[in-house]
């Protein structure tokens, strides 16, 4: 058996790419091989898309040392669960940088599309299958998620296309409108810890200068946030005290706004301005334009933290 696993803090794509492609990948083969699993707690929006269309939590994997796995959505090892570097791996299904080195042959498919879930359609389509109803709701919201609505510079040609049929399959007649349900969903963050908001879609990335971590949250509105700004430049700190980080960032898309507003806690406030090509002030930033952390917010960084 192989579990098909996303990466640490899931967000929708890693956790509906695991599920789709599992059904395809036993779909192709005709057995129950291939199942999915989740490397740790599922953020909102995921909780309510998989009851939306019908889907249990995929299995909790802590540890995935000894297991037969597919990695979804993420190559970077420190992206991974606990105990890959004693996994198996047979594969990797991804559409971020690639950072990852592995000592056998394997398959290891990138394309630079908006999620790993546009891929895993693209191969049922290229497969001539049709995902259910469900599988196409399923990844069509985790694609609108990682897209932004089609609004972030991550998003493809091959992601509208895909999104137009899956919204077909799925029968959902005004995918905009439902895109900003989720977002709705992913954003209503009264009820939630400041740790709850930072690391819901959290990622760290080894720098020459250490350790970055850098959590993402998206909103309709900005305001929303407006008073927990503080609390939140807090948790960074500790965060970054206590996890032995050299810097931790949070930003805050305002998805109509189309900016971010970026909240940091840092051992080098130079360096930080540099990566953000903006001054911080007490600890903050708004940034026009600047939406999306693979495309945007990780290479700045990235590049002048390894300088
Ligand atoms: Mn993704």
């Amino acid at each position: 058996m192989v579990y098909i696993i996303g990466h640490k803090s899931p967000d929708l794509d890693s956790i509906a790419a695991a599920v789709s492609y599992a059904e395809l990948k036993n779909n192709l083969e005709g057995k129950e091989e291939y199942f999915p699993a989740r490397a740790g707690d599922v953020n909102k929006e995921t909780a309510y898309t998989l009851e939306k269309f019908d889907f249990g939590n995929p299995e909790l994997l802590e540890n995935i040392a000894g297991k037969e796995v597919i990695l979804v959505d993420h190559n970077e090892i420190v992206q991974a669960a606990e105990g890959v570097s004693e996994a198996n791996i047979i594969e990797v299904l991804d559409h971020h940088k690639i950072d990852f080195h592995y000592s056998d042959p394997i398959t290891f498919r990138s394309l630079p599309w908006g999620a790993s879930c546009t891929i895993i359609a693209q191969d049922f389509f290229a497969h001539n299958l049709e995902p259910n109803k469900n599988t196409a709701g399923l990844m069509l919201s985790a694609i609108l998620v990682d897209t932004v609505i089609t609004k972030s510079p991550t998003c493809t040609d091959m992601d509208r296309q895909i999104i137009e049929k899956l919204a077909k399959i799925a029968e959902i007649e005004d995918w905009k409108q439902f895109g900003m349900e989720l977002f709705k969903i992913r954003s209503s963050v009264n009820e939630l810890s400041a740790i709850d908001i930072i690391k819901g879609d959290f990622k760290d990335f080894q720098t020459q200068v250490g350790k970055l971590g850098i959590g993402q949250v998206e909103t309709v509105d900005l305001n929303e946030f407006k008073d927990r700004e503080e609390e939140l430049i807090q948790e960074l700190g500790k965060i970054k005290n206590s996890e032995n980080y050299h810097t931790v960032v949070l930003f805050i898309t305002d998805i109509i706004k189309e900016g971010s507003l970026f909240l940091v806690a840092t051992t080098d406030q130079k360096k930080t301005e540099r990566a953000l090509q903006s001054k911080l002030e007490e600890s903050k930033v708004f940034l026009p334009g600047i939406i999306s952390r693979k495309k945007q917010v990780a290479p700045n960084f990235t590049c002048v933290f390894n300088e």
